[in-house]
């Protein structure tokens, strides 16, 4: 079997060799892979000595990230825009996902680095490296620091191991395809000095108490549809966390005989729709958030809705009955 990374585009090289400096771009309402894959992105470029500057629009919800904040702007030094640099875009599948800090870098020439199954194409010929069976974009951009020749080391490393890390769930989100590669690469990072165990705990470690609380709030809200192959919870507009949907899924995920869990997140005006499949479920949520504006993965997806939560969970069961039967 070969492996699951195509070569990069030389194209795409050569923007990077030749940058006169970076901004680095992930998505809003960031994750563990999107936050990572910027700081492993910034660490390489800063070795092959260009300046690189860090864009979100946050907001920093989950805890696993939150002590990252400080190191990202809302928008770039006038200084560095004005040297014309190359826009690096980590995580995402659409151009509206970096959100406003991509505004005023809009028209900056980009890359865009990625591993999302759906979505549009928003660069040049050439200048993307998008693998959908890759786990993480941290392991797209290992492999062009890879092609780029910029060696591992600890702090690189440390990083790329994160996004692999928190987007596997920590391995568990592995197919028998994506396994060698993926783990052939955490390997070399632990070569570099990096720890699971630290990594693990540095990332689940801190968490206010409240907001434990409320993971079971919303697991007790959770309510069986269609012949009990869905579970649909609700997260109710108080609740902050970011991190609390992982443990949510990671539950309810468990009970038995169902295909898949959909997490409404009442954000007032909006509603935050959140599906997971289960493994073998068949269901390619990717496939059914995107018919909602949204993305994600087969087994992982996400999209925003208008209206009330009780819309949202009408029109989600309508979508997901016609692919059980
Ligand atoms: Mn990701």
């Amino acid at each position: 079997m070969g492996s699951i990374f195509p070569p990069c585009d030389s194209r795409l090289l050569d923007a990077i060799r030749t940058a006169s400096g970076a901004i680095i771009i992930s998505h809003r309402n960031p994750d563990g892979d999107a936050i990572a894959s910027s700081l492993a992105a910034k660490a390489i470029l800063s070795r092959m000595g260009k300046r690189c500057e860090l864009l979100s629009d946050g907001p920093f919800l989950r805890s696993d990230i939150r002590q990252y904040e400080p190191l990202f702007s809302h928008e770039a030094s006038a200084e560095l825009i004005a040297a014309d640099p190359l826009v690096i875009v980590l995580d995402c599948s659409t151009p509206d996902r970096p959100g406003e800090a991509f505004r005023s870098i809009g028209k900056l020439r980009r890359i865009v680095i990625d591993h999302h199954s759906s979505g549009v194409p928003f660069t040049e010929e050439g200048m993307s490296y998008i693998v959908p069976e890759s786990p993480s974009t941290t392991l797209c951009l290992n492999q062009v620091r890879i092609a780029l020749g910029v060696p591992l080391d600890e702090e690189i490393a440390s990083f790329l191991y994160m996004g692999f890390a928190t987007d596997t769930g920590f391995y568990h989100f592995l197919s028998e395809r994506t396994a060698p590669d993926s783990l052939r690469a955490a390997a070399e990072f632990c070569e570099a000095g990096v720890s699971p165990y630290d990594v693990y705990d540095s990332l689940h470690d801190g968490r206010r108490l409240e907001d434990i609380k409320d993971m079971a709030k919303v697991i007790l809200s959770a309510r069986p549809v269609l012949g009990g192959r869905l579970l649909i919870a609700h997260q109710g507009i108080d609740m902050k966390d970011g991190k609390l949907s992982d443990g949510v899924y990671a539950s309810l995920l468990e009970t038995e005989g169902i295909k898949a869990v959909v997490l409404i997140k009442d954000k007032g005006e909006t509603q935050e729709i959140g599906f997971r499949s289960k493994h073998r479920s068949g269901l390619d949520v990717g496939a059914i958030a995107s018919l909602l504006g949204g993305g994600g993965h087969i087994h992982a997806a996400g999209a925003t809705i208008s209206g009330t939560p009780e819309d949202a969970e009408r029109t989600v069961i309508d979508l997901i009955a016609g692919k059980l039967d």
